[in-house]
């Protein structure tokens, strides 16, 4: 792909623009060309300038694609070149990128979009703060972004309805005081913007119950909650998320471990949906013709951002652990974050260290430790090695102590002012509507639904 010939070659093809004497110069360019380069590069070039955008052209690696939207707009067609990640994150190729634009037609801009969201189902704890809202701030510079209060998603499990509303508000106040800043990310509640719900539906008729009940998530939430307990939506909440995502034609969704499965499952969907309802299908409905959905990419946080339990280092940290003990929420005062610091377990090997098996809860300290001072590895490496446990914990809780006070301050600020939040969280729904609404009667044409 990186081969000067194709770019020149497609360059070459696309200068000559629509009239009968420009496509008959530029079949006779690219007949040239063909020969020169062999066909099925060229071909795949072509089709991209002449055609809607195909649901799924084989790549080698998505970082390296032609621009869609430059050849589109008339301007200078090039490969870019790797895309520009924030630090320390990856992205999983695969090995199919899709070619597609957003659904509210051309972008103002070729950014990427990026979306995501955390579940106000109680105390958000360090866990969500390093291994998702921390990452969102850098992600904010780089990419669109929509950051969301996923409220639907909080009612799968058993919940006290008295304190859903509290909680989104809260969690909300968190992302803007942990720096997402509502001049350059959307932020909104979920239930607020309706399209996620009605696209659910509708992606539900192309969902498999075999394959949503053996998710691993649902298998191992409905085991903890007990047959009884199971709703429904803890079934079918995957479906949400894909929902969640593909409203947005979201380029890159941040997946922790535990949500690869669920991209996964959105990755299908959105391919299913484009293949049965996209395309010359869709043209034929009345409407564009391409993709429905673009199929999205996973964005893998920065490594160690997986936080464990302070209680036993081979769970995660959790909000629905029963033990508050096992968690550093963000809002915990001082003396809280201390007196959990200093009860948190440890092993009775000397010294502390990285990376030994044998000592997950040693490794997962040291990892808060870097993350919460922006030390690397190796520096905290050396600085701890020699240290006891009772050195180390004093450490990490004033590290964390310290970390923590700008962001509980901000949170107060934020939460004294509700006109500001309810404007901030307004916005950000009125702005997601926009995209999502676009999508959604896109689907509902192609799925021939008669117009309102
Ligand atoms: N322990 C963790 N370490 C790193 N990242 C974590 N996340 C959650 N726990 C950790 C990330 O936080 C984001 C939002 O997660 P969620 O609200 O969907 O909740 P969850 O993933 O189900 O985990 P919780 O917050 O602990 O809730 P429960 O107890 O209900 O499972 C996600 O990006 C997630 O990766």
């Amino acid at each position: 792909m990186s081969n000067p010939d194709t770019i020149s070659s497609y360059s070459l093809y696309e200068r000559v623009g629509r009239t009968k004497t420009r496509r008959r110069a530029a079949a006779a360019a690219a007949a040239a060309i063909r020969t020169k380069m062999g066909r099925s590069v060229l071909s795949h070039f072509l089709s991209l300038s002449t055609n809607p955008p195909r649901f799924s052209a084989p790549l080698s690696c998505s970082h390296i694609r032609t621009s869609y939207f430059k050849k589109r707009t008339g301007g200078t067609p090039s490969l870019q070149s790797p895309a520009h990640l924030p630090a320390g994150f990856r992205c999983l190729c695969t090995t199919s990128a899709p070619q597609t634009y957003s659904s509210d037609g051309p972008p103002s801009s070729v950014k990427k979009r990026v979306v995501s969201g955390v579940q106000p189902t109680g105390n958000i704890h360090l866990g969500n703060y390093l291994g998702a809202i921390k990452n969102w701030t850098s992600l904010q510079d780089t990419y669109e972004t929509l950051f969301f209060i996923v409220d639907l998603h909080a009612i799968t499990l058993p919940y006290d309805a008295q304190q859903l509303s509290k909680t989104t508000r809260n969690t909300a106040a968190i992302y803007l005081a942990c720096g997402v800043d509502p001049s350059k990310a959307s932020v909104f509640v979920q239930s607020h913007v309706r399209a996620h719900v009605e696209l659910m539906w509708l992606l539900s008729s192309e969902a498999r119950i075999g394959r949503l009940s053996r998710m691993i998530q649902f298998k191992e939430k409905s085991r903890k909650a007990g047959d009884e307990n199971v709703s429904v939506a803890l079934l079918t909440y995957p479906v949400l998320m894909a929902s969640d995502i593909l409203l947005y034609q979201s380029d890159l969704v941040p997946v922790g471990e535990d949500q690869t499965q669920h991209l996964e499952l959105t990755r299908e969907l959105a391919e299913r949906v484009n293949n049965l309802f996209g395309g010359r299908k869709w043209k034929k409905m009345g409407g564009r013709g391409g993709a429905l959905f673009k199929v999205p990419e996973a964005l893998i946080p920065p490594a160690g951002a997986r936080v464990m339990s302070l209680t036993d280092g081979l769970s995660k940290m959790s909000k629905s652990a029963p033990s508050d003990q096992s968690r550093i929420n963000l809002l915990d005062p001082k003396d809280v974050i201390a007196n959990k610091i200093k009860r948190c377990k440890t092993d009775s090997f000397p010294g502390m260290e990285f990376d030994n098996p044998n000592r997950p809860e040693c490794s997962n300290l040291l990892s808060i430790y870097q993350l919460v001072t922006g030390k690397t590895k190796e520096e905290v490496a050396q600085e701890c090695i020699d240290m006891n446990w009772g050195t180390f914990k004093t450490n990490l809780a004033d590290a964390l102590i310290d970390h923590l006070h700008p962001i509980q301050a901000r949170y107060n600020d934020i939460t004294s002012d509700a006109t500001y939040l309810d404007k901030v969280l307004s916005e950000g729904a009125r702005k997601a509507a926009n995209i999502a609404d676009a999508t959604l009667n896109n689907v509902y044409q192609a799925m021939g639904f008669l117009p309102r």
